[in-house]
């Protein structure tokens, strides 16, 4: 029996999402192209300002729409096939669906408004928007009604679950659930940073009812929720090689209990440790970077355990196919399979990736990167692989579930997991080898004029034809990629489609303890975390620079809440603290 076949309105909401990811997919990888030619000087489409409406348009359509779109339908999936059930009220489902479709399409308009110069609605502030740029009140009001739409899709697969738990007490929560639900509490809790922002400071701000922002303040809230949202992206990839890589090996789970760890670790490590993308901005206390730093450290534990669980997983997969010696067994891995080869390719750029994300983090370092060219190589390797090679790969397995479809274009799937495995290494090379001879990242003109840089290896024209290069093998890549969804979305013949059945795990969630599933000890836990991470240094920000900018007295608005609660003393001891 396929997904489809049993879950017919479930799959319709996942197909609904799936769809909008990839007209994401295809209006960024279109963007990401344009840029990637302007700024290699190989062909120049748009004006060099209107590369910052592209570089937005790239950036929010790739790394917010496309991800967090497919996302919702792989969430959706997981806890549908887990619970063996759909959601308790379908008119909430449709809800967050139509706020998340409304939020991008309002905030897609404010950004391509950017292309023309009829309306004054504009929006070139990048994916971060973070301020002192100001972008139309439509984006930031785009902005905040896709993540109510994603608050309401969290509420949906709880409620799933909590009917579940009745009808089965005791039970311990099905690992893809267990999953979903402990990636959206970190979203609950890392999201109310940009909530923040955006609703309190920045959308005031572009409506006019407040005159001004507190840049650092809304940086800091902005990167509260920046870290962790890069775990939003990974933990639904990290889900398909939990559940989907061992099946598709032919194996089974190595670890049920091991997983359930990995998520609780990227509950309480991942917000506490945001300013680790402000080592260079002024106002945050030296002391407070470094305490960031080495708690950042920290977050090579979950990969790594990550790592040694899938990897043991295929290895159990292959030894079933007949697979032998200390590595021989590779070869019995389903190499002609796109959904696994594109799985196992960006699991291999991930761990590559991950450690410049531990040479980012190392403060003294960081100051060497940090703005280069150095770290959209990180992203590629990470968002750009880790997380879209994976959804990609992923989707030629779900889409056959959820159309009842048989994949169309296998064959070419693999070639098409392969040249995005080719592009990404060949353009993420030059970022990096860039990044670290001084090439800016964000700008349209990286080039000085007149002033060739010397480097040992190549040349700024070499890293620059490299780069162009791999932004086309991409681009073709993503061609390709959805010419086979659309080909497998419309075949209707009545070929077999893979079983949907997941294997047990060889090591069930009855080895691990009950306490693991214990969600509200985690959040308590993440909780004293993150206030003992953000208190002093939010509170530092705003004594220096008020809650609505510099000259604005902190608390202007609320002096009487102050006096009353000794707001001024605690204030008072924080400066002691700072000098
Ligand atoms: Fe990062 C900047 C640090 C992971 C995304 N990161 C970014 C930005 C993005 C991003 C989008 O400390 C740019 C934001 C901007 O525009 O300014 N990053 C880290 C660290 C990790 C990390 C320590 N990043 C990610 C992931 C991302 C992502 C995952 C997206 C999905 N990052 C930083 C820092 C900056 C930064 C600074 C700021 C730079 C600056 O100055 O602006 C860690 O999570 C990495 C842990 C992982 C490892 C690898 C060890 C694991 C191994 C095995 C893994 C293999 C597996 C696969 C699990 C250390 C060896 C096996 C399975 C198979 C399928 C085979
Ligand atoms: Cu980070």
């Amino acid at each position: 029996m396929t997904f489809v076949d049993e879950y017919p309105a479930q799959a319709r909401v996942v197909r609904t999402a799936f769809w909008a990811s990839f007209a994401a997919l295809a209006l960024g990888a279109l963007f990401g192209l344009i840029q990637t030619l302007h700024r290699t000087d190989v062909l120049r489409i748009v004006d060099s300002t209107t590369y910052y409406t592209v570089l937005t348009g790239h950036g929010v359509f790739m790394v917010i729409a496309f991800t967090i779109f497919f996302l919702v339908g792989v969430f959706h999936w997981a806890v549908t096939d887990s619970l063996e059930r759909g959601p308790v009220d379908m008119r909430l489902t449709w809800t967050w669906q139509g706020l998340m479709t409304l939020g991008s399409v309002l905030a897609g308009i404010a950004i391509l408004a950017g292309f023309t110069d009829v309306t004054d609605i504009d929006a070139d502030v990048l994916f971060t928007f973070y301020a002192p740029l100001g972008a139309h009140p439509l984006f930031y009001a785009g902005l905040a009604i896709f993540i109510v739409g994603t608050w309401l899709a969290g509420a949906n697969w709880f409620r799933t679950w909590w009917a579940w738990k009745g009808d089965n007490p005791g039970a311990r929560i099905p690992l893809p659930t267990f999953m979903v639900l402990t990636t959206m509490i970190m979203w609950y809790i890392s999201s109310i940073g940009v909530a923040v922002s955006v609703l309190v400071f920045l959308l005031p701000w572009s409506l006019g009812i407040v005159d001004s922002v507190n840049p650092l303040l809304t940086r800091t809230l902005f990167w509260y929720f920046g870290h962790p949202v890069v775990y939003f992206w990974l933990l639904p990839a990290y889900l398909l090689w939990y559940i989907l890589l061992p099946k598709l090996s032919g194996g089974r789970l190595f670890s049920d209990p091991l997983a359930r760890v990995v998520f609780i670790l990227f509950i309480l490590l991942s917000t506490p440790v945001g300013i680790h993308h402000q080592y260079l901005d002024p106002g945050i206390a030296e002391g407070f970077k470094y305490i960031v730093m080495t708690n950042t450290m920290f977050l090579l534990l979950p990969s790594l355990l990550t790592a040694f669980t899938v990897v043991a997983s295929m290895e159990h997969g292959a030894r079933q196919r007949g697979g032998e010696g200390y590595f021989n067994w590779l070869t019995a891995l389903p190499w002609k399979d796109p959904a696994f080869t594109g799985m196992a390719l960006a699991g291999a750029v991930f761990a590559f990736g991950g450690f410049t994300g531990m040479i980012n983090a190392g403060m003294n370092i960081n100051y060497l990167v940090h703005n280069t060219f150095w770290v959209p190589g990180h992203i590629h390797t990470q968002v750009g692989t880790a997380v879209a090679l994976t959804f990609m790969a992923g989707s030629y397995w779900l889409i056959p579930q959820v159309t009842g479809n048989r994949l169309v274009g296998r064959g070419l799937g693999l070639v098409q997991v392969v040249l995005w495995f080719v592009g990404i290494v060949i353009m993420t090379n030059a970022m990096y080898r860039g990044g670290l001879i001084g090439i800016p990242r964000r700008t349209a003109e990286p080039r000085y004029d007149g002033f060739e840089y010397e480097i040992a290896v190549g040349s700024v024209t070499e890293i620059e034809l490299q780069t162009a290069l791999g932004g086309i093998l991409l681009f073709v890549s993503t061609v390709l990629f959805l010419g086979i969804m659309v080909a497998t979305a419309l075949n209707n013949d009545s070929e077999p489609i893979v079983d949907a059945e997941i294997p047990p795990p060889l090591s069930g969630a009855e080895d691990g303890p009950a306490i693991l599933d214990n969600l509200k000890l985690w959040v308590a836990i993440a909780a004293v975390l993150v206030i003992l991470a953000y208190a002093i240094p939010l509170a530092a920000i705003v004594d220096g620079g008020g809650l609505f900018g510099p000259g604005i007295e902190p608390f202007d608005p609320l002096p009487s809440v102050g006096s009353r609660i000794g707001l001024e003393a605690t204030l008072e001891f924080i400066a002691t603290l700072r000098h």
